[in-house]
C-alpha cells in the first residue's frame, strides 16, 4: 500500500518527509517513481495522471481546492474524489480577500497608477460601512473571507447555488437571487468554482448589473472571466478598477492589454496554497477516517462539478 505525489517537486519532498514522520507504515511515491502501480492506494495531485494505470485506488486527492483541472473519465464511481479544505489554504484566501478588497475600497490600485504618471491627487476616504461586498460563492473559503471581511467592518452579502443562512451575512440564491445581490454590491469577489454553470459568468452583463464605480476581484478561476469584456467595462468607466489572481491562460500572452492595464492589479495565481502539513494532515485524517469507514470531509459531488 502506499500513497503516490504528484505536484511540486519541493512540497512532494515535504509531503514524504512529513508522512514518513507521521504514518511510517505507509510509503510515499513522488512521480514519476511510482513503482508498482497496484501498491498505490491514495493519489495526491494537482493534476492527475490516467487513473486507469492504478487498479486499486482507494482515493484521489486534490491538493487544492477546485477540482476542475480534473479529468475524471476513467475514474470508478468507487473511487471518491476529496479536495482540500484545510486551514492553511483558507487562512491564505482571507487575507489575499482581505487585501484586495482593502486595495480597492482604499483606492491602491488608482494610487499606483498616479505614482506611475508622477501624479498626485487624493481621493476622497468612505467608511468601510458604507462599501458593500459581494461575494460570489459562500463555500469553504466565501464562508471565511466573509467573517473577516466582516470584522473589517464591511457589510457582506453572499450568492450560492442553494439558499443558505451565514450569520451576518445576506444571503441570495440561484439565477434568479443573482441581479438583486449584484444591484447591492459595491465590490465583487469570485470565489466559485469553475464548472459547466460558472463558466464565463464575469461577463458584460454582470458588469452592468453592478453599481457604477463597482470593483471585482476574480480569485476563482480564470475561466469565470471574460477579459475582454472586464477591460471594456474599465475602460468606460463603469468599473474602477479590478483585482485578478487568475487568468485564462496562464499566465496571460505576452501582449495582452492585461499586463498593463491602469486598472487592474494582477498577481500569478497565488492568493492561497494548501502548505504541507496541514495537507498531510488533512490527507491522513481522510485516510484514518476512510478505514475506519467514517465520512469524508472535502469529497467532491461529481454531478455538480464541485
Ligand atoms: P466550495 O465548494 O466550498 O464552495 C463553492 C461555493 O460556490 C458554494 O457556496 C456554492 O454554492 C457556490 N456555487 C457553485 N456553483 C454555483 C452556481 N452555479 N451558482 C451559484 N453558486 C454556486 O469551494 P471553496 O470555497 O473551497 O473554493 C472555491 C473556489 O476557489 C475553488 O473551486 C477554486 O476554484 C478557487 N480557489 C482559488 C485559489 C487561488 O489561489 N486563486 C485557491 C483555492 C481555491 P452552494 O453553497 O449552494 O453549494
Ligand atoms: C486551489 C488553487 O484550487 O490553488 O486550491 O487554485
Amino acid at each position: 500500500m502506499a500513497l503516490l505525489y504528484r505536484g511540486h517537486v519541493g512540497r512532494g519532498l515535504a509531503w514524504r518527509q512529513l508522512i514518513a514522520d507521521a504514518e511510517p507504515d505507509l510509503p510515499v511515491r513522488l512521480w514519476p517513481e511510482i513503482g508498482d502501480p497496484a501498491d498505490v492506494r491514495y493519489l495526491a495531485c494537482w493534476k492527475p495522471p490516467a487513473f486507469e494505470r492504478f487498479p486499486n485506488l482507494e482515493i484521489v486527492f486534490s491538493t487544492g481546492a477546485g477540482v476542475d483541472q480534473f479529468d475524471l473519465a476513467g475514474l470508478p464511481a468507487r473511487v471518491p474524489l476529496v479536495r482540500m479544505v484545510e486551514p492553511s489554504l483558507t487562512e491564505g484566501m482571507v487575507e489575499y480577500v482581505a487585501l484586495a478588497v482593502l486595495a480597492l475600497h482604499r483606492d491602491l490600485v488608482a494610487y499606483v497608477d498616479q505614482q506611475r504618471r508622477r501624479a498626485w491627487g487624493e481621493f476622497d476616504i468612505r467608511p468601510a460601512a458604507e462599501r458593500r461586498v459581494g461575494l460570489l460563492g459562500l463555500g469553504e473559503l466565501g464562508r471565511a473571507c466573509a467573517a473577516r471581511l466582516r470584522s473589517l467592518g464591511f457589510p457582506v452579502s453572499g450568492w450560492t447555488r442553494r439558499p443558505r443562512e451565514v450569520p451576518g451575512v445576506a444571503c441570495h440564491a440561484g439565477p434568479e437571487g443573482l441581479s438583486a445581490f449584484l444591484a447591492a454590491t459595491d465590490i465583487l469577489v469570485c470565489l466559485l468554482p469553475l464548472t459547466p454553470e460558472t463558466r464565463g459568468i464575469l461577463d458584460a452583463r454582470l458588469f452592468a448589473a453592478l453599481p457604477a464605480g463597482a470593483s471585482v476581484v476574480n480569485a476563482g478561476r480564470g475561466g469565470h472571466l471574460n477579459a475582454p469584456e472586464l477591460l471594456a467595462a474599465l475602460d468606460s468607466g463603469h468599473l474602477a478598477a479590478a483585482v485578478l489572481d487568475v487568468f485564462e491562460p496562464e499566465p496571460p500572452p505576452p501582449d495582452h492589454p492585461v499586463w498593463t492595464h491602469p486598472k487592474v492589479l494582477l498577481t500569478p495565481h497565488a492568493a492561497s496554497r494548501t502548505e504541507p502539513r496541514s495537507g498531510v494532515a488533512f490527507v491522513l485524517d481522510a485516510i484514518r477516517r476512510h478505514r475506519a469507514g467514517e465520512p469524508l470531509v472535502g469529497v467532491v459531488d461529481r454531478a455538480r462539478g464541485y
